[in-house]
Formats: structure tokens, C-alpha cells, sequence
């Protein structure tokens, strides 16, 4: 399919309105921003460690007389979901904001100030950002900083943000991302997203290689997550004295370790992980540019049947996220079927 082939008949209805991605770790406080900008009930915020975030999610709000619609996203270092799925799904919002002609502003980057963060997930989720954006892009980025109210902290918080930017942003930071306190006010939030450029439009460095049309695999991003996950598993492997397990094989790990000193519940997270790797890799297959006309497609019919009018931007966007999901979970129920079948 072309771009050709999406006429407006095809499309929602047109919006003025322009997406901003909001990314950070699960409980950094994506959610909670989103909540105080929009002032919307249905935002939900998380209570404990799980992940709360069901999948990514539109919601609308105004701004200087510009219509924004921020994309809650799950959060890199869930619980339940591996970061190249959450990359997926962050994907799909910027297949569908280009098939629909939505303007990208940039991306909020959330991070717990009051939380200490392990290096290497850190380092892991901010080179995730850098492969989304591009350097080019990092002045449509803006870091901010969440949770500083316990005022004893204040000092601490205060040093592990000049540690952070030294040390971990200084790139992000010389490409002119901007860094901002948010203090937990509705007001605090509307000003740091009016530092976006509204008159700019970013093109981020995974939509143009998305463009290209190829699998998702081939991205940077695409394969940087699924490397990475490899790697994880080399170093469980060396950490349980079990050196150059194939992770391509067949053979059940629980076999492979029946006879080692590793604890069950090592082996089941390794399992789990092998299977979310292979499940990734087949979601990545697909040609995801395609895949959303396709979806934006069947939201408008969808709409027109139900209500005889076509989906608002909003509407359309949440039905794609919804759609994609769906399809994306199918590939971890069958991931074992399905590599059988590819062999
Ligand atoms: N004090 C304070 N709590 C926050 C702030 N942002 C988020 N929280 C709390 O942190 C938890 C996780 O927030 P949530 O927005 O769901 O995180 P998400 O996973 O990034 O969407 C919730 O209990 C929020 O109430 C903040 O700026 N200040
Ligand atoms: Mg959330």
C-alpha cells in the first residue's frame, strides 16, 4: 500500500492537533504528568511497582490555543512487557501520526528524582531514546524531573540531577533537550510542555528509517532491544556457570539446568525471557508503516457504521493503539508455535 491508496474517505477526521510522546521509566510519573496537564479522570496514575499504563494511550488538551495530544506510553523497565514491545507500541503512535499528517512536536522524557535508578537500566533506556530521536532531534527533547516533594531530600535530589546531567543527559543536553522540575501542579506541567517548539515539526530518526518500509527488526531501535535482551540472558547464563547456552535451541533451559546450583525461580525468568525474545522478534517481522493504514482504515469504517460520522484524530489514534496491542499479544501467547513453525 501507498500513500496513495489512504484518501480521505480513508482518513479521521482532520486535526490540527499536534502529538507529543511522553517516555520515561514505569513509575517515573508519565501518567500523573498527563493527568495534571489534561485534567482528564481517565488518566490513569499507577499505586504500587506494577505497571498501571494497559498500553499506550491518546489524551487531548489545549495549549496557547494548539491542540496537543499527548501519547501515555507503558514505561521502559515494566513489569510485564519487554522494552521492544513498549518501543512497538511508541512506533505504532508515530505510524499513525504520520498516516494521518499529525504534527510531531517532540518527546517528554520522565524521570524519578526521588528514586534510585540501576546504571545500566538507565543507560540502557536513554540509549533507546537517543535511537528514537536522533541527535538532530535532541532539541525537540525535554527531560523532566519528577517527585520532588519530600523537601528534606531537596539537596540529594538536587545533586543526583546535577549527576545526571554531567554524566548521563550531557549529549541530550548539548543537542539542546531541555531539563525542567515539575512540581507536581497542573501549572507546572503546562509550562514545561510550552517549551516545546510549536512552530517546529520533528522528524524523529525512527520515523524515517519506518519510512523506508522495512521490518521494524531493522531499525536501530528494533535492533538494539532485541540485542540487548541476548545479552541479558549471556550474563544470567555466566552468572549461573552455565557458559554458551544457544539461546536459539530448542532445549528447554529448565533441562539445561536441571543438574546446576540454579535456583527454579532463575530458570522460570529465564524461560520467560527466552520466550519474550523469540515473541519480539516475530512482532518486529512486521511491516508496521502498512499494518496501521490498514488499522486507521478499519477505525473509520468502524465509526462510520456505529455513528454514521467519522472518528475524531483522537478516537482514531486509540483505536489503532488498541488494535495494535491486541495484535502484538497474539505473538507472545503462540511464541512457541510460532518458532516452531519458522524452522
Ligand atoms: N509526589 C509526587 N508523586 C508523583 C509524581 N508523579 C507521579 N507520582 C506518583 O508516582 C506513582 C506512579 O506514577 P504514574 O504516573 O502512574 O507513573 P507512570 O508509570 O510513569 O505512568 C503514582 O503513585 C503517582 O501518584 C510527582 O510529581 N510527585
Ligand atoms: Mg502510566
Amino acid at each position: 500500500m501507498n500513500d496513495q491508496d489512504m484518501d480521505d474517505e480513508n482518513l479521521p477526521i482532520p486535526t490540527e492537533a499536534c502529538m507529543v510522546l511522553v517516555l520515561g521509566e514505569t513509575g517515573a510519573g508519565k501518567s500523573y504528568f498527563i493527568k495534571k496537564l489534561t485534567e482528564n479522570p481517565s488518566v490513569i496514575v499507577g499505586h504500587g511497582l506494577e505497571s498501571c499504563t494497559q498500553h499506550s494511550q491518546a489524551f487531548e488538551t489545549q495549549i496557547g490555543g494548539t491542540n496537543l495530544l499527548l501519547i501515555d506510553t507503558p514505561g521502559f523497565n515494566d513489569s510485564v512487557r519487554s522494552d521492544a514491545q513498549v518501543v512497538m507500541e511508541i512506533a505504532t503512535s508515530l505510524a499513525v501520526q504520520a498516516a494521518m499528517g499529525v504534527r510531531l512536536l517532540g518527546i517528554i522524557y520522565v524521570f524519578d528524582i526521588s528514586g534510585t535508578r540501576m546504571t545500566n537500566s538507565l543507560k540502557r533506556e536513554l540509549e533507546i531514546l537517543r535511537l528514537i530521536a536522533g541527535p538532530r532531534n535532541y532539541q525537540h527533547i525535554l527531560l523532566v524531573t519528577t517527585k520532588w516533594g519530600d523537601v528534606s531530600q531537596k539537596r540529594a535530589f538536587e545533586i543526583r540531577q546535577y549527576s545526571l546531567e554531567a554524566e548521563y543527559w550531557d549529549d541530550l543536553i548539548q543537542g539542546k533537550a531541555g531539563v525542567h522540575q515539575f512540581d507536581g501542579t497542573a501549572q507546572s506541567a503546562r509550562s514545561i510542555v510550552a517549551q516545546l517548539n510549536f512552530k517546529d515539526t520533528a522528524t524523529l530518526d525512527l520515523q524515517k528509517e519506518m519510512a523506508k518500509n522495512i521490518p521494524f527488526l531493522q531499525t536501530k531501535v528494533g535492533s538494539f532491544t532485541t540485542q540487548s535482551r541476548i545479552e541479558t540472558q549471556r550474563r544470567l547464563d555466566d552468572a549461573l556457570g552455565v557458559p554458551n547456552v544457544n539461546i536459539a535451541s530448542n532445549d528447554t533451559l529448565r533441562h539445561r539446568y536441571a543438574n546446576s546450583r540454579s535456583a527454579s525461580s532463575t530458570v522460570v525468568e529465564l524461560e520467560t525471557s527466552l520466550q519474550r525474545s523469540k515473541s519480539d522478534k516475530l512482532k518486529m517481522n512486521v511491516l508496521l508503516d502498512d499494518q496501521v493504514k490498514q488499522w486507521i482504515q478499519e477505525a473509520v469504517k468502524e465509526e462510520k457504521q456505529k455513528t454514521k460520522k467519522k472518528p475524531t484524530a483522537t478516537k482514531a489514534v486509540n483505536w489503532v493503539l488498541g488494535a495494535a496491542v491486541k495484535f502484538f499479544s497474539k505473538f507472545d501467547k503462540d511464541a512457541d508455535q510460532y518458532v516452531v513453525v519458522q524452522r
